[in-house]
């Protein structure tokens, strides 16, 4: 393994931007970078937008280092550090822990959002909602006659044990087979791509992320409703949350860009038989040999199918910063649907990811190099 740099080798060329960088999976600041996602994810339980958001682009940038830093002075000339954010790496170098992460670690009410948080449906302000009623436990929750889960919600507490345990690469496969032999039947030229994590190169997934389209304009809107259809005939459809198209290119970018799109997608929870999984014996344990999985597909036309594909592909930290470089340094604004060039006024077409990041003057960054 490389040994870290002097000041002045390549660390001080490390962009500010995660569209600029180069970040595997491979993490050689685990321990800095898992310290500075629990501050972030505190201030996100507080609503603390900007620290949040501070900490967690602090994190992506250690995460694209080619070695570990091995002390303070290692900080030098590396963007995207402020001083709350050098404080806690020189405590964890100094005392081997930074005190205000244990903090946070032991907080009562963070460890309790972080537990209510969990549950599929639940967010930041239903957490918070439930922690102010005095609320500590997901048993609490569970028989409190007095509190309204939403359909979502309901789903997240009957599969919580399924669906909070990690999503392995051959469970996403299989659940990808089973899409796919789905979806050719309602169109033989369907195109499906597995995105999120698993496209990253991620062994484990907290769900599972498919883009699918037809080349046919228009016809890609009877796509997900077919497979839904087809998943709650076969008796494999536990929960679907449909989202019809509310895409309209017409519109854009008089709109605000947004991060949620406004392609036709579902978020769903599937019933994998274990015997599907490669390499899974079908064990009864529990007189079950199933496992709840959460799936989220999503249909674009297929003339934006590349703009999709990037967005759909992550990681969140990545999207941020392609759409705050596209914004800040090229004056252009890119989302899920489309790239638009506000010197020129037009938008520029793309049947590739190769393609976006030519537009925007990057180098091509891999699907497996995005993990910022
Ligand atoms: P996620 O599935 O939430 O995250 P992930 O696949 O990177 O990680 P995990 O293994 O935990 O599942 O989201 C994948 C990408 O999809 C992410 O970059 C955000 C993007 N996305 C949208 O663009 N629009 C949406 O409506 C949603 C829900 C996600
Ligand atoms: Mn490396
Ligand atoms: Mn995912
Ligand atoms: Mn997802």
């Amino acid at each position: 393994k490389p040994e870290a740099g002097p000041p002045n080798s390549p660390w001080l060329t490390v962009s500010q931007y995660a569209c600029q960088r180069r970040t595997t999976l491979y993490n050689h600041n685990k321990i800095l970078t898992d310290a500075l996602e629990v501050l972030a994810e505190n201030y996100e339980f507080i609503e603390s937008i900007g620290p949040c958001l501070g900490f967690r682009r602090a994190a992506s940038m250690l995460k694209s280092l080619p070695a570990p830093l091995r002390n303070i002075n290692d900080t030098e000339g590396l963007p995207c550090l402020g001083p709350e954010t050098k404080a806690v790496i020189q405590d964890i170098f100094e005392c081997g822990s930074s005190s205000k992460v244990e903090e946070v670690l032991t907080d009562e009410r963070y460890r309790t959002l972080k537990i209510f948080t969990s549950v599929f449906g639940v967010g930041p302000k239903t957490a918070e909602k439930w922690y102010r009623k005095g609320l500590r436990s997901l048993e609490q929750i569970a028989s409190d006659s007095s509190i309204h889960l939403n359909k979502m919600q309901i789903a997240g507490f009957q599969y919580y044990e399924d669906i909070s345990k990690p999503v392995s690469k051959a469970e996403a496969e299989a659940v990808g087979h089973i899409i796919k032999e789905i979806a050719g039947c309602f169109s033989p030229d369907v195109t499906m791509t597995l995105t999120g994590g698993f496209r990253r190169g991620k062994e484990f997934g907290h769900d599972v992320d498919f883009l699918l389209t037809v080349p046919r304009p228009g016809k890609e809107d009877g796509l997900l409703p077919a497979v839904i259809n087809q998943l709650r005939t076969q008796g494999l459809l536990l929960y679907s949350d449909f989202q019809e198209s509310t895409f309209d290119l017409s519109s854009l970018p008089n709109r605000r860009f947004e991060a949620m799109d406004h392609f036709q997608k579902c978020f769903l929870i599937v019933k994998l038989k274990k015997d599907q999984v490669v390499g899974q014996q079908a064990e009864q344990r529990c007189g079950r040999d199933w496992k709840a999985v959460r799936v989220d597909l999503v249909a674009p036309p297929a003339e934006r199918y590349a703009f999709a594909l990037l967005g759909w592909s992550g990681s969140t930290q990545f999207e941020r910063d392609l759409r705050r470089f596209s914004r800040l340094e090229r004056n252009m604004l890119l989302d899920n649907h489309a790239l638009f060039d506000k010197t020129t006024n037009t938008f520029l077409q793309a049947k590739t990811e190769e393609d976006i990041f030519t537009h925007l003057g990057l180098d091509y960054i891999e699907p497996w190099q995005r993990n910022a």
